[in-house]
């Protein structure tokens, strides 16, 4: 059932993709099973694309299908309805509109228990930081593609510092081309190249309780 679905993402059957993960709901299947399936379908709707067998229009679509059935398994979600482990506020920064990993990585992050605040794309620093005081998130959460990106992470990570809550908000950051280089420019606490590593982090992060990995380092005095 679960490849089938990665496979009916991955050829744009917006149809068939949303009966199929409907069906698979009702007959049972584990929801977070059902989100690893769309991911590994948007995989390769993004290789197809690199591939030049899809195009602009496949890649809106298939993110705008992903969009369609989360919000169907959402509400299935076991983390939804247990005790909270705690609020992240995530985004995709300022001047980048690329929203399909973060849209993943927010529904895997409620997947698991965490009151997850999605500000959207294009997020400009300020609305990151009055978003954690208006929520009192101890985690941020930044995604961004464009080399552009980079600079809107610093940027981010600054006015948290200049709002006086760098010391009690955590940030981590991820999305295509970030790595440890782009970790130090920014200044952030940690990066994570997929879903698992979101979440891992996010024990991490903010429950201090778990050891921190290797992509993660000590913040900036
Ligand atoms: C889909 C796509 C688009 C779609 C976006 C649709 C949408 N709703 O997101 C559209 C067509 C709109 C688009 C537009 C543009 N795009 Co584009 N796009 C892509 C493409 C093909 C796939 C990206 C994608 O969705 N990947 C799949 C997701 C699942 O992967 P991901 O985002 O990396 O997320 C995963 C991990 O990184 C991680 N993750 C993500 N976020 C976070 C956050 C945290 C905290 C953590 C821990 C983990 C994490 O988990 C996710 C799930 O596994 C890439 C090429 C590529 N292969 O990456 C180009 C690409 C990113 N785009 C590119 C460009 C240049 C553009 C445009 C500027 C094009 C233009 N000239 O207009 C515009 C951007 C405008 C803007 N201001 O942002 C370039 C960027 C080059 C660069 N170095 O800056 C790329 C690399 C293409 C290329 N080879 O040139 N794009």
């Amino acid at each position: 059932m679960s490849e089938d679905i990665a496979a009916l993402i991955a050829d744009v059957d917006e149809e068939r993709t949303l009966a199929a993960v409907a069906s698979a709901l009702d007959a049972g299947t584990d929801p977070l099973l059902l989100v690893e399936a769309l991911r590994h379908g948007m995989s390769s709707v993004g290789e197809r694309f690199e591939a030049r067998e899809y195009f602009l229009p496949d890649l809106i679509l298939s993110a705008d299908i992903f969009n369609q059935a989360t919000a169907l398994i959402e509400p299935r979600l076991e983390g939804g309805s247990g005790p909270s482990r705690g609020g992240v506020v995530i985004g995709t920064v300022q001047g980048d509109i690329h929203d399909i990993g973060k849209n993943i990585v927010a529904t895997m992050l409620r997947c698991s228990g965490y009151d997850v605040h999605d500000l959207g794309v294009d997020v400009p620093p300020a609305a990151f930081v009055g978003k954690v005081k208006e929520t009192g998130a101890g985690l941020v959460a930044m995604s961004g593609l464009l080399t552009f990106a980079f600079d809107s992470m610093k940027e981010t990570v600054q006015a948290f510092a200049d709002a006086g809550l760098r010391d009690s908000v955590k940030m981590m950051i991820g999305g295509g081309p970030v790595n440890e280089t782009v970790l130090d420019y920014c200044g952030a606490d940690a990066y994570g190249k997929d879903p698992s590593e979101a979440i891992r982090l996010a024990g991490a992060l903010i429950d201090a309780a778990l050891p921190l990995g290797s992509q993660t380092r000590s913040r900036p005095t």
